[in-house]
């Protein structure tokens, strides 16, 4: 989809904050597919998606989550979790995006998943350090991933689950997962 067109879509659905962010996911999405070898255009596209679902309310996304049979433990999860699958279903039904690839990469984006691909790698990793985004950490992230993008995925989701850890919250399993299948790659050190 045109940038222009797929950006005036989106920025109907969130808040001028949010739009800025995604402004950053989608410049820095793009610039690591052109680093890592991904088609830029389905970057483009799914950052400027990613968080299309990010202020539906509550009881929408869960209603989706049920009818549409997604893993029903993303309910007893931190709601935080849900714009992104319930996401990748919007852009499909009210945007017509069908791309599977672009669907995931939107699906994933939060909570990261066993087999990320290298598009989903690149929409986590842009979100994570888009130059709008400030916390202890974000530089490291940030210069990692100029030089390895599995090194600055390993560590920005272990930054994230040290962050939910210290403050007592759930780690859901799909990041659990993701984390676990960096390491038993060596994806961290290897490369
Ligand atoms: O939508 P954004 O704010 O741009 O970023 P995001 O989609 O990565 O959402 C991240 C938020 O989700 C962050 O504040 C941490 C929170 N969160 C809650 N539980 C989990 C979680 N993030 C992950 N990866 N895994 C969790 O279990
Ligand atoms: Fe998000
Ligand atoms: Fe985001």
């Amino acid at each position: 989809m045109d940038q222009n067109k797929a950006l005036s879509i989106v920025k109907k659905q969130i808040t001028e904050k949010r739009y800025i962010h995604t402004l950053g996911v989608m410049e820095t999405a793009i610039q690591l597919a052109e680093k890592y070898g991904a088609d830029t255009k389905k970057a483009e596209t799914s950052a400027i998606f990613h968080d299309y679902a990010k202020f539906r309310p509550l009881n929408e996304m869960r209603q989706i989550i049920v009818e549409q049979q997604f893993d029903p433990r993303l309910l007893q999860f931190n709601p935080e979790l849900w714009h992104a699958p319930v996401g990748a279903y919007l852009v499909q039904a009210e945007v017509g995006i069908t791309d599977p690839e672009i669907l995931d990469a939107i699906r994933y984006h939060t909570s990261g998943r066993i087999g990320m691909t290298l598009l989903d790698k690149i929409i986590y990793l842009a979100d994570y350090i888009e130059p709008g985004r400030m916390f202890p950490g974000v530089e490291d992230a940030r210069e990692l991933a100029q030089i390895s993008l599995d090194k600055a995925l390993v560590y920005s989701v272990r930054n994230t689950i040290q962050f939910l850890l210290s403050r007592n919250q759930t780690v859901y399993p799909d990041t659990i997962d993701f984390y676990n299948d960096l390491i038993m790659k060596g994806e961290d050190v290897q490369k």
